[in-house]
């Protein structure tokens, strides 16, 4: 006999039905301390790296071969391994040992090493350390922007509604594999119209991904993947080395860059060598620091389902991210996949990295109907927008969002759609009616819109086959009269030419200045100092568009 408690009320919880699953060390299903885990160790000789882990040089797979090379700081390795973890990990903690000296230190440890320092911190010892640890003084905010359709106009829309509400990095993902010159250029263009200065990428396969960059469809890119065991590398086609050269091509032209890694990965790949989330994780992460990147998206990511299975997941996963940021690296800190149905746990992860800041609190807050997400949908979705709006309030943190009322997104739309339907004309591709338009504007989603998809996919072709570059468009936008917009974008290639927003954690206000790791390091040094919330921002914040003021009782 069943209890009617169990029957329709505990066994109904979303909670029930997210996936939990019960530790298995000796393969690495386990968060971090698997028996496989090597013990932190180095020896040096000669200027060289002969013992990394308790491996000698002889032992080394390409990963350890290429950490040894690179990514640990022999100037500083032999000190830094000597501090006790514990030690080291009230250091991070403690306000009054400057992040500098942190970064310094940490960038002579080895992967096993961060693992033993970080695994010393509880949640709120975490949130202490990422407060003063992050690169960038003000935090920021990503989001992602697609449709089904891959529709130019809807995306422009889109792209425009969420820099306008705070969004400083856009990111795209297709429908249709072949479409991605539409779907870049509709979000690079729609940023720009929304609020100046926006960066944006497109999430697609690598060479395509590489020529959309230099074409000036795109102002960065992010999935570049690092994995944490040789195999799981070398199943996608990659090495170490190829990646790096990769990160050179995107550097040489001046586009900032991330790559992409998150625990779990390499056992959802079936190859984790028995060793655990968080250390083949440091892994990757060391691989990014040596390849010269300046900073990654991770926090398990698309594989944070299966960190949130496990006892301590959202523990581990605060963990990498603040293992990017003791090694001085721009970190995307997740929270961007699907990865519980349960409310509760679903904020559990946003709010204290909200609270603490990091560079940008989600590497994707899906910006439109979860259906329209091309990222196999995220964790956050337009529904959720307002929610994180009165986060901030009621924490007085700033997670980059802000308020607009129905008429002014209204107003965004309008203008970000009416400047597609021109652009079309102006180009000779297929064009919008009016009545297309007026749905974008409206509409919830791409269900709600009717244009052909014929046309969607031969504007794909027509960018692509045509070689236009985007000094084309700019000339475009320039003689249908929208300057303004001509001048933002030639602004963004401009950009490349400086290179300013190589540097870490760089981002762009409305008027291009570059807000970054190095020009604005994060100089928190205790209660009273670092970023705070006050003066403009703090007015933006409290008023949502529902706030209610004592005459609106009357
Ligand atoms: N490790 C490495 N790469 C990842 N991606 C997502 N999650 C991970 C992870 N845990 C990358 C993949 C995917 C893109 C959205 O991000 O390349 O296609
Ligand atoms: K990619
Ligand atoms: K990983
Ligand atoms: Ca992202």
């Amino acid at each position: 006999k069943r209890s009617k408690r169990f029957e329709n009320v505990f066994d109904t919880r979303e909670v029930v039905k997210d996936t939990f699953l019960k530790e298995m060390p000796e393969v690495g299903l386990i968060c971090w301390d698997s028996p496989n885990d090597p013990k932190p160790s180095i020896k040096i000789e000669n200027n060289r790296v002969v013992e990394l882990d308790g491996k000698c040089e002889k032992d080394y797979d390409l990963l350890d071969r290429f950490i040894a090379k690179y990514a640990v700081d022999l100037t500083v390795a032999e000190e830094a391994m000597a501090v006790d973890s514990a030690k080291f990990a009230r250091m991070m903690v403690d306000f009054n040992v400057p992040r500098k000296e942190i970064v310094r230190l940490a960038r002579g440890m080895t992967p096993a090493k961060v693992v033993d320092v970080v695994k010393n911190l509880d949640a709120v010892e975490m949130m202490m350390a990422a407060h003063k640890l992050r690169a960038r003084r003000r935090p920021a905010n990503q989001t992602h922007v697609c449709n089904h359709k891959d529709d130019m106009a809807l995306l422009m829309a889109d792209a425009a509604c969420a820099a306008a509400m705070g969004f400083a990095e856009i990111e795209a993902t297709v429908g249709w594999v072949r479409n991605a010159h539409n779907v870049a250029l509709g979000i690079l263009l729609g940023s720009q119209i929304g609020r100046p200065g926006v960066l944006t990428q497109c999430a697609v396969e690598e060479a395509t991904e590489l020529a959309l960059g230099m074409k000036g469809f795109t102002s960065y890119a992010e999935t570049v993947s690092v994995y944490g065991t040789e195999k799981v590398f070398v199943d996608g086609d990659d090495l170490p080395w190829s990646k790096t050269f990769l990160a050179s091509a995107y550097a040489s032209r001046g586009l900032k860059l991330r790559f992409t890694s998150g625990t779990g990965s390499e056992i959802t790949m079936g190859e984790a060598e028995g060793k655990s989330l968080l250390y083949l994780e440091a892994r990757c992460i060391a691989l990014t620091l040596g390849s010269g990147v300046q900073g990654v998206q991770n926090g398990g990511i698309s594989c944070s389902p299966l960190a949130a299975s496990l006892p301590g997941g959202q523990l581990c996963v605060m963990a990498e991210n603040l293992i990017c940021m003791m090694w001085g690296l721009e970190v995307a800190s997740g929270n961007d996949a699907p990865w519980a149905g349960s409310e509760a746990r679903r904020w559990s992860h946003v709010i204290p990295w909200l609270c603490a800041g990091t560079d940008f609190i989600h590497s994707g807050f899906g910006f439109t109907s979860i259906w329209d997400n091309m990222f196999s949908g995220a964790c956050y979705n337009q529904e959720d927008l307002e929610d994180e709006m009165a986060l901030q309030r009621d924490f007085k943190a700033d997670a980059g969002l802000k308020s607009l009322t129905e008429e002014e997104f209204i107003a965004i739309r309008a203008k970000a759609a009416k400047i597609a339907q021109d652009l079309c004309d102006e180009m000779g591709w297929p064009r919008y009616s009016d009545e297309q338009i007026e749905k974008i504007i409206y509409c919830n989603d791409s269900d709600d819109i009717d244009r052909d998809q014929k046309d969607n996919i031969q504007l794909n072709k027509m960018i692509k086959e045509s070689g236009i570059t985007l000094v084309d468009i700019i000339k475009a936008l320039h003689n249908k009269g929208y300057s303004k917009l001509a001048s933002s974008l030639t602004q963004l290639l401009k950009c490349r030419l400086s290179g300013d927003y190589l540097h870490t954690s760089a981002i762009f206000d409305d008027e291009f200045k570059c807000y970054s790791g190095v020009n604005t390091p994060n100089d928190y040094a205790g209660p009273g100092t670092g970023y705070r919330v006050e003066g403009e921002r703090w007015e933006e914040i409290k008023n949502l568009r529902q706030a209610m003021a004592p005459e609106d009782f009357v």
